[in-house]
């Protein structure tokens, strides 16, 4: 069966020292999951194919421990030779009804959309478990960023599929993606969610957690601004 994935407070995963330091990766998902982290994608754009497999296979057993799925960013051979809980596919990678079938049913696949084409495509002809909308913020965590969408785009794209008369888009769980930490993360929600019946079911963070001097209290802060209303709400 397909798990039930909380979405709330997503951990994109960076093990280039600018962001990690000299830590170990594993000890540091650890921790954030103690802190509330709801979901782990270990996203790793320099290892070779052995070391993907080593590393996702470790973080998988600090995933399980902490009841938390795992995706695998980019591939989707990664995520069948460790049998991790699934894949996040950007706009480039391999299309998402394509390892619908290499990975079958149960697996989650997530998919980046920055436009309301690409979040249409996603949701309701790839069958996307959820999607990833962003870059909201530009951030040096990722620098060839393809476009920069602000809140303002970001609530367009809810506002559209929120409005669709496809079921599969009105429902699709979604979260945001770019320059989201403590100082950020409530006005994006909350400026994100303007008139729309649609709003995010969680926001992805990548340094704001793994760059974080204390990545458990870094993730129960934003956790905690997830969970709750602004003071301007
Ligand atoms: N996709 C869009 S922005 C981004 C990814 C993987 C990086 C986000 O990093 P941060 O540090 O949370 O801004
Ligand atoms: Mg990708």
């Amino acid at each position: 069966m397909k798990p039930v994935v909380d979405y709330s407070l997503y951990l994109v995963t960076d093990s280039t020292p600018a962001v990690l330091g000299d830590r170990d990766l594993c000890h540091v998902v650890c921790e954030a999951i103690q802190g509330g982290v709801t979901l782990v994608q270990y996203r790793d754009k320099t290892s070779d194919t052995a070391v993907l497999i080593e590393t996702a296979k470790k973080l998988h057993t600090v995933c399980k421990e902490g009841n938390v799925p795992l995706l695998i960013n980019d591939r989707v051979d990664v995520a069948l030779a460790v049998d991790c809980e699934g894949v996040h596919l950007g706009q480039d990678d391999m299309d998402a009804a394509t390892a619908r079938m290499l990975l079958g049913p149960n697996k989650i696949i997530g998919v980046t959309a920055c436009s309301m084409e690409e979040a249409y495509r996603a949701a309701c002809w790839a069958g996307a478990d959820y999607l990833g909308i962003g870059t909201v913020f530009a951030t040096p965590t990722k620098e060839n960023t393809k476009s920069i969408i602000g809140i303002s785009g970001l609530r367009d794209i809810l506002v559209y599929l929120g409005a669709s008369k496809n079921i599969a888009c009105r429902q699709v769980p979604t979260v945001c993606i770019g320059g989201i930490n403590a100082g950020t993360l409530q006005r994006v929600v909350y400026q994100s969610r303007g008139g729309s019946p649609k709003k995010l079911d969680g926001v992805a963070v990548v340094s704001a957690i793994i760059a974080a001097k204390d990545p458990k209290a870094a993730a129960s802060d934003l956790k905690r601004l997830f969970t709750t209303d602004p003071p301007f709400a």
